[in-house]
Formats: structure tokens, C-alpha cells, sequence
């Protein structure tokens, strides 16, 4: 062509092309002809970055120029999988990327299957945080993600035999080309030394942390590009590395040799990700990490914040900082040392700004997962910090006595200091007394930590206590994990829903159109379709595509009650062996999620799942009726596979234990039917998509406060019920498991002589009830697909732009920024 080419910013075909080849030769020295895939892949994502370093330069320079408030959130966690596709959406580039890559003989479709999920995250915690990021961009907030760059992300789950096998996640083996690693942007982290008192100029008490151990943290960024807005915002990952260069002059031979291998063991703060779900458990190099993240991303505010303001008592007013969960919760003393210790303010002064500046998000009520850190951990590796602890605990204590007259209860109960054998922080509390506004993440979550674990603090407090229902990126989980979908909504009511979800509603009217309802049902075969052959090619199992697609996938946990759902599986199989000629409506029922390493009755439901599949799947009479599948190595990308091809989305945990849940919103977003309990944010989804339209069973939160304080007994669930019963037996007799009978002895000891906690059997007759009307309204499918839509309708309220939104008007104070200049 005659067109001239701009090869690093042409968004057209021809300049993509000459960039990838530009990139394969002078970047990666290959060329088309002898490049592998993943050279090619490489290339490509270099080309995309290409097409980003302007709009992230400029975006990052308006900021500047405006001195526009600024929104920092931090995060032990992202979970934001893989990102060729988002960066393509998100900048309108698909056809064009896709086209190059043809015309230079790949695949799109190959290229982008060559990219790792990051996989930095455990579960919903860290996959929040992702959407938010995506959230903040597109709303056109200068919001800022930090985090850590994990060497080893969640391990790798295989299955073997039934069992899971955890692996290490070398998601960088290759590096990544999304990252660019900033030399120049680089903190020293301070452990140990000691707390030495001194007197100042003025004849103040103060103190100074001498004599500390150092690891310096170091700057890896990823672009978050906006949707089609030309902002491009910034997820800051710290890698930890040793102080300094070695000088080799003053070393041995032996000393050379431990002085590099030193550089290791600095380099362990950033090695792996936790793989710890909702349990605590009091690790040392855990706290270092926390500590890692806090200090360096604070010194990176600080020293941002002082390029264009003079004084830090302004702070809050430019600077707003969320914490996500306890993990930086540290925050709250190291601002309080850095404004006292190194900028030399008071005591008020400091904690004035810290605490405007500071806000805190809950993701739990479940108690063995509160972070409470030995105070003799924190003496040792952070002492300065734990003085201050025990100056605002002190400080707080009189607040209380103040308030509530001398009430040693609650004063024990609220105290920052727990006392007792092993004394510790309560890092929830340390959060709660040092920060502004503190969130649950659903309604009835925000509800329930005012009334239960939070109480004290709520009466004391109560304005400080906010709902922020968490939400979900329409971009990643409609328009890019279900194209069908996203380009058939889009020919019916225009793209205005990307941005704006609630405009799905729009759609309720299109229940009558007949046409219209057929080419949505048609694409919720044309998902399962495509699941299957995915399924089919990456795990070998064959699914039924006629089938209905009932899916719980989120990660393994007694509350999440994954084993309800393989006792109905097991119920359904004796139904169909005892009544061979009884219709039935065919299931395919597909699990997956991790268990942590060191949950052993989470591992124990992944065999048994494992387990009834085998039975399931070998029996020639299930055939067309039954399946059961346990898909390994859960991950944000499988998640974008079987999420558009679900027909029944999985919800059912005990009720009071599921903070919010997010997966539930994408299934309802993309026309699953879910069956939930009460729970977390399915109240909010029945309210939404009306009481028609989503199958609720089961015992509400003051049904499980009054069954418990009645009395439960597990054994009359059992011996009153029969199928339930049935399949109790099998478990524990070695039904499933012949050669090994006594192997789930665990499970069914729990469910029976443990009294069953998490109510599976109290809740399990409502439950198989609950899925006799799935099966009956799936045999009416105009019906079926009728409640289908209405759920893709009626959830924009779960959109994480709205989420994002309201943390910025009633936490943040920025909503003055909100889609400013765009729309
Ligand atoms: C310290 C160990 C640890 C690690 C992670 C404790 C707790 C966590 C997270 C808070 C667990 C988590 O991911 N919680 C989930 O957060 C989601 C986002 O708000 C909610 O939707 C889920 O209901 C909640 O379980």
C-alpha cells in the first residue's frame, strides 16, 4: 500500500504488522520464518504495549498537571489472569490485531492461549481488586493498584488419583511483557533494629528505628487501560531485591559466596503467594510481605505527593488510601511513624491525617481468618511499629472508657491488644481505630459485621461503617468471555451498556420477541458447545451438550458446601439406578476449585467429587442422564470458558458465611439460573432480577442462629430424610471408594458425631427440592430461557463500575472526577 506506516502508534492492519515484525526481529532477534509461537506471542504484546505507552504517559502527566486526587489500592492480591484480550477490548483493537496475526500466518485465537494467567490471587479478594482496576480506568479515576509480583503465583493444581496435587506456578519462567521493571523507582524496606528515644530541638520526646536489617523493593509496572477512554492507569507490583550492588574487593572467597547467596534469601519476601484462603496462620515471611507492600508503596505516595504538594497535612485532601482486607493494615502505624519519626509532626497532627487518608474493606466474618499477629513477631521485625500500636491502643482504650463508662468486657473485647498466652495485634481492630470508613461488601455482610464481629466498635463508631456491594467488569466477564452474547445485545439495544449496565434492562421487553429469545438460547448452546470441545481437548471428558450445565466453581470450603452439591449428584445417581425407566431431565454437573494445601477436609471433597464422578461416569445407565466432572487447576481464564455456558450457577453456602460472592454476579450476567441460599450478594440478585427469576432454598442467617440455638442435631436430618441418608452410608461405607471404604470417614464423622456445622443436612432436603424445580423449569424452555434473560437484564447493579463509584463518592471523596471529561 501506498499508505504511509506508523509502525509503534498506527492503529490500522498494516502498521500492527510492521510492528510485530519490527518487534520479532530488533527485540527478540528472530524473524517470521524462524520465530516459535511464543516469540510471536511476545511480539505481539509488545506491539500492543506500544500502542499504551502514549495514553499511559499522558494519562499519568494530566494527573500530574491537575493534581487531581489520587486513589491507591492496596492489595496483598490481584488476581487479573490474562490481559491480551482486555488491552485489545479495551482499546478497540481486536479485528485488527487478529487480522495481523492472520495475515503473518497465526491464529489469534492460538497466540492468546500462549499467555499465563496471572495468577496472583487466591480467590474473590484478589479478583476484586482485578475488576476494580479495570473499574477505575474506565470511570477515568487516577486510581493505582499495588501489589506484589509473586515469583510463584496460587500453585498449580493436577489431580491425581482424586487427589490434589499442588505444583509451583512458574507463571514468569519466560518473563512477562506486560511488566516493565522501573530501576529508578526503588525503596528500601527496614526489619529489625530497635525503637531509640531521643530528645529534639524543641525538647520533644521522639524516637528513631536504628540499627535496622534492609531489602529494597522494586518497581514492575502493568498497564490498566481504560474502555475506549485513553486512560491508561497503573498496577505497581514490588519485587524485593538485596541492598546493594556486592563489592567485591572487601569479600573472601567464602564470605563472596554467602553474600550472594544472600541475595536469595532478600529475594524470598517476593517469592510465593500465600495460598491461604480465609485461614490465618501466623507465618513470619507472611508479615514480612504485608510489611514489604506497606512500606514501599507508602514511600512511592509520599514521595509522589511531596513532587507536587508542600505540606502533608493536605494529604487526604489528594491522597486516598484503601486497604484491601487486613493484609496492609500496617499502613496505619508506618504513616504514623513516617509523619512523626522522619517528618516530625505531633501526635494528633499525624493521626488527623492518617486517618482521614485511610480506609479499610472487610471480606470475612469468619473468624479464623481475622489477622492477629503475635506481638513477640512483631517486636522483633517491626518494633518501632509496635510501640506506636501501643500508643494508639492506649490512646483508644481511654476513648472507650470515655464512651462507654468502665466496661471491662468490652474494653478486653475491643482492645487493638489481645492479652492472654500469646498476646497479638488484631489487625481488624488496628484497622477500624485508624481509618475513616470502614466496608463490608454486601449488604447483609455490612449488616452482620455491625451486629456480630464489629459490634462494639459500631456503636461506637457508627458512621464509620459503610456497604459497598462488590461488583464485576462487564468488559472482561460479558463483552470479551461471551462475544456471541455481548454482539447480539449490542444489535438489540446499542453498546451503551458497556460502560452503563444497568441499560441491560432494556432487554426485559425482548422476552416476547420470539426471534430475539431464539437466537439467546441459541447462543447458550453455541457456549456449551464450545465448552465441551474445550473440555473435550484440555481434560478429555465428553459433556452432554443436551444437558443441563450446573457449575460450582469458586474455591473449596466446608461453608461454600460443595459437598451438598455432590450428595445431590450421588442422590441423583441411586435415583436413576433404582428407577431406570423414570424420566429424568440430563445434568451435567461440573466443579471446579483449589483447596488450600493445608485444608485436609477440603482435599478430602475433592476426592470424594473425584470419586462419585468415577461412579457417575463408568455407569452406562447414566448415560444421557447424569455426568459428573471434576475440572482441575481453576483459573480466572477457565472461569471466562464455563461461566457463558452454564445453565445453573452454584450459590449455596451456609447462610452468614459468603461475604458477597462475585462469581454469582457473572453466572446471572451471562443467563445462568442460579439456586443460592440467602446469602452474601444473592439477596441483593433476588432483589434485582425479582423472586421469580433465581431459585432460593434454605435456612436465612436467623434460621441458622435459631436452628443452632434450639439444638441441632444432624442425626434426625439423617434419619428423616431417605436418599440424603442413602448416599451418608455410601460415603462412609466405601460405596465410592471400594478399596479404600474408611477413606471419608472424615466427612461423614463431621456431617453426623461433629454435628455438621456448615447445616449440609439440615438444608439438604430444601436443597433437592430446590433442584426439582431447575429440572422442571428447564423442561419448559421458553420458560427457562425467559428467567435466563431476565437475569442478564436485571444485574447492572453488579457491575464494578457502580462498585467503584460508590467507593468514590462516599469513601474516597473524588467523585468530582467520575467519567469527568469524557462522556
Ligand atoms: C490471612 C488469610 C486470608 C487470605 C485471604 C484471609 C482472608 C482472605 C480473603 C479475605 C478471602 C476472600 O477472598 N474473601 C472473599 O472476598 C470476596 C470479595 O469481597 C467476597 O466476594 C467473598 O464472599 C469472600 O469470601
Amino acid at each position: 500500500t501506498s499508505k504511509k506506516l506508523n509502525v509503534k502508534t498506527g492503529m490500522d492492519t498494516e502498521s500492527i504488522k510492521a510492528d510485530i515484525l519490527s518487534h520479532l526481529r530488533y527485540s527478540l532477534a528472530t524473524d517470521i520464518e524462524t520465530a516459535n509461537k511464543k516469540e510471536f506471542y511476545k511480539s505481539v504484546v509488545l506491539s500492543v504495549m506500544d500502542r499504551l505507552h502514549d495514553s499511559w504517559l499522558n494519562t499519568q502527566k494530566e494527573y500530574r498537571e491537575k493534581k487531581t486526587k489520587k486513589i491507591y489500592y492496596i492489595s496483598m492480591e490481584f488476581l487479573i489472569g490474562r490481559l491480551l484480550d482486555n488491552a485489545l477490548v479495551n482499546l478497540n483493537l481486536e479485528q485488527e490485531f487478529r487480522d495481523a496475526c492472520k495475515d503473518l500466518g497465526y491464529d489469534y485465537e492460538e497466540i492468546r492461549d500462549i499467555e499465563n494467567d496471572a495468577a496472583l490471587g487466591n480467590g474473590g479478594l484478589g479478583r476484586l481488586a482485578a475488576c476494580f482496576l479495570d473499574s477505575m480506568a474506565t470511570l477515568g479515576l487516577a486510581g493505582f493498584g499495588y501489589g506484589i509480583k509473586y515469583d510463584y503465583g496460587i500453585f498449580k493444581q493436577k489431580i491425581h488419583d482424586g487427589y490434589q496435587i499442588e505444583r509451583p506456578d512458574d507463571w514468569l519462567r519466560f518473563g512477562t511483557p506486560w511488566a516493565t521493571t522501573r530501576p529508578s523507582v526503588m525503596y528500601p524496606v527496614r526489619f529489625y533494629g530497635r525503637s531509640v528515644p531521643y530528645t529534639d530541638e524543641d525538647g520533644h520526646l521522639r524516637f528513631k528505628w536504628e540499627n535496622t536489617q534492609h531489602v529494597y523493593a522494586l518497581a514492575n509496572d502493568i498497564p490498566m487501560p481504560g474502555f475506549r477512554n485513553g486512560v491508561v492507569n497503573n498496577l505497581r507490583l514490588w519485587k524485593a531485591t538485596s541492598p546493594k550492588s556486592l563489592d567485591l574487593t572487601s569479600f573472601n572467597q567464602g564470605e563472596y559466596i554467602n553474600a550472594v547467596r544472600d541475595i536469595e534469601l532478600h529475594e524470598n519476601i517476593s517469592r510465593v503467594l500465600y495460598p491461604n484462603d480465609k485461614i490465618f496462620v501466623g507465618q513470619e515471611l507472611r508479615l514480612k510481605q504485608e510489611y514489604f507492600l506497606v512500606s514501599s508503596t507508602l514511600q512511592d505516595i509520599l514521595r509522589e505527593y511531596k513532587q507536587q504538594h508542600d505540606d502533608l497535612r493536605d494529604l487526604p485532601k489528594y491522597v486516598a488510601i484503601q486497604c484491601n482486607d487486613t493484609h496492609p493494615n500496617l499502613a496505619v502505624p508506618d504513616l504514623m511513624r513516617i509523619l512523626m519519626d522522619e517528618e516530625g509532626f505531633d501526635w494528633e497532627t499525624s493521626w488527623d491525617i492518617t486517618v482521614k487518608t485511610l480506609s479499610y474493606t472487610n471480606h470475612t466474618v469468619l473468624p479464623e481468618a481475622l489477622e492477629k499477629w503475635p506481638v513477640s513477631m512483631l517486636r522483633n521485625l517491626l518494633p518501632r511499629h509496635l510501640q506506636i500500636i501501643y500508643e494508639i491502643n492506649k490512646r483508644f482504650i481511654n476513648k472507650v472508657h470515655e464512651h462507654f463508662g468502665d466496661d471491662v468486657n468490652r474494653v478486653r473485647r475491643m482492645s487493638i491488644i489481645s492479652e492472654g498466652e500469646q498476646p497479638s495485634v488484631q489487625m481488624a481492630n488496628l484497622g477500624i481505630v485508624g481509618t475513616h470508613k470502614v466496608n463490608g461488601v454486601a449488604a447483609l455482610h455490612t449488616d452482620l459485621i455491625k451486629k456480630t464481629i464489629f459490634r462494639d466498635f459500631f456503636e461506637m463508631y457508627p458512621e464509620r461503617f459503610t456497604n459497598k456491594t462488590n461488583g464485576i467488569t462487564p468488559r472482561r466477564w460479558l463483552k470479551q468471555c461471551n462475544k456471541p452474547l455481548a454482539d447480539l445485545i449490542t444489535s438489540e439495544i446499542g453498546d451503551s451498556w458497556i460502560t452503563h449496565l444497568s441499560d441491560l434492562r432494556k432487554l426485559d421487553d425482548k422476552v416476547n420477541d420470539k426471534k430475539f429469545m431464539k437466537k439467546y438460547s441459541d447462543i447458550k448452546q453455541q457456549n456449551k458447545e464450545r465448552l465441551a470441545a474445550y473440555v473435550k481437548e484440555n481434560y478429555g471428558f465428553e459433556l452432554n451438550t443436551k444437558a443441563i450445565f450446573d457449575i460450582q466453581i469458586k474455591r473449596i470450603h466446608e461453608y461454600k458446601r460443595q459437598l451438598m452439591l455432590a450428595i445431590y449428584a450421588a442422590a441423583q445417581y441411586n435415583y436413576i439406578k433404582a428407577n431406570p425407566d423414570a424420566p429424568v431431565v440430563p445434568r451435567t454437573i461440573i466443579f471446579a476449585g483449589k483447596a488450600a494445601p493445608g485444608y485436609a477436609m477440603a482435599k478430602m471433597f475433592i476426592k470424594l467429587i473425584n470419586s462419585i464422578s468415577d461412579k457417575i461416569n463408568n455407569d452406562p445407565d447414566m448415560e444421557g442422564k447424569l455426568q459428573c466432572f471434576f475440572l482441575d487447576n481453576y483459573s480466572v481464564t477457565l472461569a471466562e470458558q464455563l461461566i457463558p455456558a452454564a445453565d445453573v450457577s452454584e450459590q449455596i453456602s451456609t447462610a452468614g458465611m459468603e461475604a458477597s460472592g462475585t462469581g454469582n454476579m457473572k453466572f446471572a450476567l451471562n443467563g445462568a439460573v442460579t439456586i443460592g441460599t440467602l446469602d452474601g450478594a444473592n439477596v441483593e440478585i433476588k432483589e434485582e432480577v425479582g423472586d421469580e427469576n433465581i431459585i432460593i432454598f434454605g435456612l436465612t442467617v436467623e434460621g441458622v442462629e435459631e436452628l443452632r440455638r434450639s439444638g441441632y442435631s444432624s442425626w434426625e436430618y439423617y434419619n428423616a430424610d431417605k436418599a440424603l441418608k442413602q448416599v451418608i452410608d455410601q460415603i462412609r461405607d466405601g460405596f465410592f471408594e471400594p478399596d479404600h471404604p474408611s477413606l471419608f470417614h472424615t466427612i461423614t464423622n463431621s456431617l453426623l458425631d461433629g454435628n455438621d456445622y456448615f447445616l449440609v443436612l439440615a438444608d439438604y432436603p430444601a436443597y433437592a427440592e430446590a433442584q426439582k424445580e431447575v429440572d422442571a423449569l428447564y423442561s419448559k424452555p421458553d420458560e427457562w430461557f425467559k428467567v435466563a434473560l431476565y437475569n442478564t437484564a436485571r444485574v447492572g447493579k453488579f457491575s464494578s463500575d457502580r462498585t467503584i463509584s460508590d467507593y468514590a463518592t462516599d469513601i474516597w471523596g473524588c467523585e468530582d472526577q467520575l467519567n469527568k471529561g469524557r462522556e
